[in-house]
């Protein structure tokens, strides 16, 4: 094909490509908000071959702006960073002070949106905490990389420039907290990290909810479970306290050590057990004692599936709780904060049914 005979496409620029029609078509440019929480996104080596061992959160979020000198093209962006330690040592605290930027934000009607960059090994766990705290419409998303911004082929840049162009999407209103990372829009509710170390690490439980190419979101799906605007969770702060929840890795041959444990140190206890919902016979009694004593839910190692009510153990006679389809580190937050709304086990059973 010669240039002469190509279609015209009179909608896109002179590149034809996606960005393009994303700077063109707008008459003038949508604010986000860009709250930066460190991890690989703005990861730093020396060595442009390391995608191990680099030092993760070292980068300034301009810096990561920088890189992508496109997306001021594309939104008028302001930016924070509360912190920017690696996310395997997120607190809930600090989750609750990052909702609380973000609602400042979100209250600005100048914002359209926010994204936030975060560590990719507790995102999850940040998502679907922001998705049942956060009393907004607006869209708001997590994204964050795999590789260090040094690395050969860092994918931080596209998933930031990805994540931008869904905040500002008027598509991606009240579809709850979103996390957009390796072309893909996958709801809080159901992404998880599912590989260690490659770009296509992050996946939906279930099935994302969109996807980008050319820079544009198409979206397919609207998630059904509670979130954001329809959730009761967005008035709880820190100031409550913040009770303890553990999650227990349940095995074959497993000990009651760790059980035992649980009953003087947490307020709850998420098991993450085998299966659907199952657990060696011989703990069936310290469990039984532990529900009676704190709430104690019953989550599955296994990476896709329910865990249903009265299905491996008799939830009515232990005073156990069953997770449904959310994993075990999903669980623990919902959990916390069911407690921190002193909520009984009639009401954490409706929520595990409900978000
Ligand atoms: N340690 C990781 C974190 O901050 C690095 C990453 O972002 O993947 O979660």
């Amino acid at each position: 094909m010669t240039m002469d005979n190509m279609p015209n496409d009179s909608t896109a620029g002179r590149t034809g490509n996606g960005l393009d029609r994303l700077i063109t078509d707008r008459p003038s440019l949508p604010r986000i908000a860009v709250v930066a929480t460190g991890g690989t996104i703005a990861g730093y080596s020396s060595d442009p071959a390391a995608t191990v061992g680099y030092t993760a959160g070292a980068l300034d979020v301009s810096e990561l702006l920088d890189s992508i000198p496109e997306a001021r093209k594309m939104a008028d962006i302001v930016t924070e960073q509360p912190f920017s330690p690696c996310s395997e040592n997120r607190t809930m605290n600090e989750r609750f002070v990052l909702a609380k930027t973000i609602r400042r934000f979100a209250a600005n009607p100048e914002i359209a949106g926010i994204v936030v960059t975060h560590g990719t090994d507790t995102m999850e766990e940040t998502a679907y905490f922001l998705n049942l705290t956060l009393g907004t419409d607006k869209p708001v998303v997590l994204t964050g990389a795999m590789r260090p911004a040094t690395a050969i082929g860092a994918d931080g840049p596209a998933n930031l420039m990805n994540a931008i162009a869904t905040a500002i999407s008027p598509d991606a209103a009240g579809r709850g907290v979103m996390v957009v990372m390796n072309d893909t829009i996958v709801p809080a509710r159901s992404v998880t990290k599912g590989h260690t170390t490659r770009v296509d690490a992050f996946q939906a439980i279930g099935q994302s909810i969109g996807v980008l190419a050319n820079g544009r979101p198409e979206f397919l799906l609207t998630p059904t479970k509670r979130h954001t605007t329809m959730s009761e969770f967005t008035e709880l702060d820190e100031s409550i306290g913040i009770p303890q929840v553990d999650i227990v890795s349940c095995y074959a041959e497993m000990s009651e050590a760790i059980l035992e444990t649980c009953l003087s140190c947490s307020d709850a206890v998420v098991l993450s057990a085998v299966g659907d919902g199952a657990f060696p016979r011989k703990l069936h009694p310290l469990v039984h004692a532990l529900a009676g004593k704190m709430p104690v839910v019953r989550s599955t190692r296994v990476a896709d599936g329910p865990v249903v009510r009265n299905g491996e153990l008799n939830d009515d006679e232990y005073g156990t709780i069953a997770g449904n389809s959310l994993n075990p580190q999903k669980a623990r937050v919902l959990l916390t904060l069911c407690l921190m709304k002193k909520m009984n086990t009639c009401d954490i059973i409706r929520c595990f049914g409900e978000y």
